[in-house]
């Protein structure tokens, strides 16, 4: 079956069985389709751009597990080196050579970053990049941006963006004040907000998506990131880039080749796992020898640096250094995003589009969206219907106004097409029946 037209009744049975013994029925809530409502498609199976449902449709797939798989699903390359690995040993919690491989690969990749360390999420990544931040500065505080989203550890769960975002709390239950009150929020874009909070003296670090892309996606102006990196110079706080979504996207160097600035500490995950779960942290030596054993800062993991993961994410990163991998993933992100901008100028739909390399984002009834308050306006209720009539046409988005579209290299321009298209008659169906096509 090649489209999304039969009754999901596999993924609906499946889902009846799952809300009755794991919260919600889904691992990760922003899977739940709590904002465009319905329930979840569940996955049988995936291959370079298309994704397969457990009742056989097939969508094209612009979720790619959140921007993990930058080649596509099922990559070749990347599943023969994890099989390899699997056939020599799972697990040992023990150092192997494709650890080192793979921190020796991040490293080359990236200027400035002289030390990494394995761990198993974006989530474990950030949380010991602020401990090691608060160790190395002697302060308690941190500064992150509303709409934001830097995994779940606790102090990381204010005004946060992604899930946080889409469910409408964006500060968790469960998070002790002491914690929350440790992180201050500055609103993403806005140098004053931020001077006026490192006033204060207190702060360790100020964390920040390079390009945020878990409020939809929100571009850095002109000068936010650098001016981030003088003040946090200036009140000696440290500067941590979030590239869990960003890292190896963008372009092969990261945020510093993308924006020409460095950060102190940088965390990473999704794309260096290759689709396995893993998560790094990195900065300057002097940095990284705080943590154990070298020293006082601790940190650890019974499956970190697995060597499964390693070899997955290694292929993957060996992939990217074919600089015609970003060529074409840009070249298919703007294409998109044109075709998007064209399709609701044509149909007068109020909205904006918004584009860094391969993270594309329609935001419906806003004109601009430079910041959280500015996306919260979106009109989340027709990205809903839109959701819907795109998956019915056989196009996979996120569930959420407030994710992005992650396009990798195996979409094809006949994909990008095909999905403008289906985009067009997702278009005639959420617009007011007056609106004709210009
Ligand atoms: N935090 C992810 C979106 N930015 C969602 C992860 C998932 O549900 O798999």
């Amino acid at each position: 079956m090649t489209n999304a037209q039969s009754m999901p009744n596999r993924s609906k049975s499946l889902f009846e069985r799952a809300v009755q013994i794991i919260p919600g029925g889904v691992n990760s809530p922003v899977r739940a389709f709590k904002a465009v409502g319905g329930n979840p498609l569940f996955i049988d199976k995936a291959d370079g751009s298309k994704i397969y449902d457990a009742d056989g449709n097939e969508y094209i797939d612009y979720v790619c597990s959140w921007g993990a798989l930058i080649l596509g699903h099922n990559n070749a390359a990347i599943r023969d080196a994890a099989i390899t690995a699997a056939q020599r040993g799972m697990s040992f919690g023990a150092p192997t050579e494709a650890e080192v491989k793979l921190a020796e690969k991040i490293v080359s990749f990236i200027p400035g970053l002289e030390m990494v360390r394995m761990v198993n999420s974006g989530t474990e990544a950030v949380m010991s990049a602020l401990r090691l931040a608060r160790a190395r500065t002697g302060r308690r505080k941190v500064i992150k941006f509303e709409g934001c989203y830097h995994g779940h550890a606790d102090a990381m769960l204010v005004k946060a963006g992604s899930g946080a975002l889409t469910t409408g709390v964006p500060d968790s239950a469960g998070v002790s004040e002491n914690i929350a009150g440790d992180t201050l929020v500055a609103s993403y874009n806005d140098l004053a907000g931020v001077d006026e909070l490192l006033r204060k003296r207190d702060v360790a670090c100020v964390i920040v998506e390079p390009v945020a892309a878990n409020m939809g996606v929100v571009l850095p102006k002109e000068g936010f990131l650098s001016g981030l990196k003088n003040l946090c110079g200036a009140y000696g706080a440290l500067l941590v880039f979030d590239e869990v979504i960003t890292g190896f996207r963008l372009c092969k160097g990261g945020a510093y080749e993308y924006c020409g600035v460095a950060a102190d500490l940088v965390t990473y995950g999704k794309i260096i796992g290759g689709g396995m779960p893993v998560g790094a942290y990195g900065g300057k030596r002097e940095i990284m020898e705080l943590v154990a054993p070298d020293g006082p800062v601790y940190q650890a993991g019974t499956l970190s640096g697995n060597p499964v993961a390693m070899a997955a994410g290694l292929a993957a990163l060996t992939a990217l250094e074919n600089q015609e991998v970003y060529d074409r993933i840009d070249r298919m992100g703007e294409r998109l995003a044109a075709g998007l901008s064209e399709i609701t100028r044509r149909y007068k739909v109020k909205a904006r589009v918004n584009r860094a390399g391969s993270l594309v984002c329609l935001f419906f009834g806003i004109d601009s969206a430079d910041d959280c308050k500015s996306v919260k306006k979106a009109d989340t209720e027709r990205y809903a219907r839109y959701f819907h009539a795109m998956l019915s046409a056989g196009a996979c988005l996120a569930p959420s106004q407030f994710e992005a579209m992650f396009v990798s290299y195996a979409h094809t321009e006949n994909d990008i097409d095909e999905t403008l298209d289906r985009a067009e008659t997702a278009m005639r169906r959420v617009i007011p029946r007056a609106a004709a096509p210009l």
